[in-house]
């Protein structure tokens, strides 16, 4: 697991090298824009059940041979995993906007997922539908002006959108 922090030294420790003014201004940008990290953060933290829930009921709408006898998400024991994955995924990218690094995201979570949805069954695009799903929903909720500082956040917000395409991809 690494963080933007820790992975800016790493690149420099191989090389034998301090850090450059371009590795600096870089982390500069990240801790001077660190509220907006830890806002998005935190409202998606505070609303993780209700996004799930309103992407996997957008989802078996889109796709109700889903839930359908014979679909992979048929039976409350599926649909409670369906309902499940996608709060895993949404919590390790929740850790990746926090750290501003994918790391913990791809190691912990999409590694191997891919396969391990192959094994089971488990319809890989219908999952990256639900994860886009995530994503509009926590996008909406980042972009919310009410109640908080208004600023520039088109940077964060376009580095959260980049991790839930990240997941999408790694399973469609
Ligand atoms: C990944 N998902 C499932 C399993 C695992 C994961 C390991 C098998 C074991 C189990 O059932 O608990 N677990 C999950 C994950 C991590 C992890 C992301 C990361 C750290 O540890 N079925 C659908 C929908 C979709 C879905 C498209 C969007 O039709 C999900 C939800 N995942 C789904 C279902 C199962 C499953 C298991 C239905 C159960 C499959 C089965 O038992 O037949």
């Amino acid at each position: 697991v690494q963080d933007a922090f820790t992975k800016v030294i790493a690149q420099s420790d191989v090389r034998g090298e301090y850090l450059s003014n371009a590795q600096l201004d870089g982390l500069l940008a990240l801790v001077r824009d660190g509220n907006k990290r830890i806002d998005v953060v935190n409202r998606i933290s505070s609303n993780a059940s209700a996004i799930v829930a309103d992407a996997a009921r957008s989802l078996f709408e889109e796709q109700p041979q889903l839930i359908a006898p014979g679909g992979n998400a048929y039976t409350n024991r599926r649909a409670a995993a369906c309902l499940r994955d996608l709060e895993i995924i949404l919590r390790y990218v929740t850790y990746s906007i926090f750290t501003g690094d994918s790391s913990i995201l791809d190691d912990r979570a999409l590694n191997g997922l891919r396969e391990t949805y192959q094994a089971l069954g488990v319809p890989g695009s219908s999952v990256a539908r639900g994860i886009q799903k995530l994503k509009e929903a926590s996008l909406a909720l980042a972009n919310d002006p009410d109640g908080i500082t208004q600023g520039d956040c088109s940077n964060v917000l376009s580095e959260v959108a980049s991790y839930f395409d990240r997941a999408a991809a790694a399973v469609s």
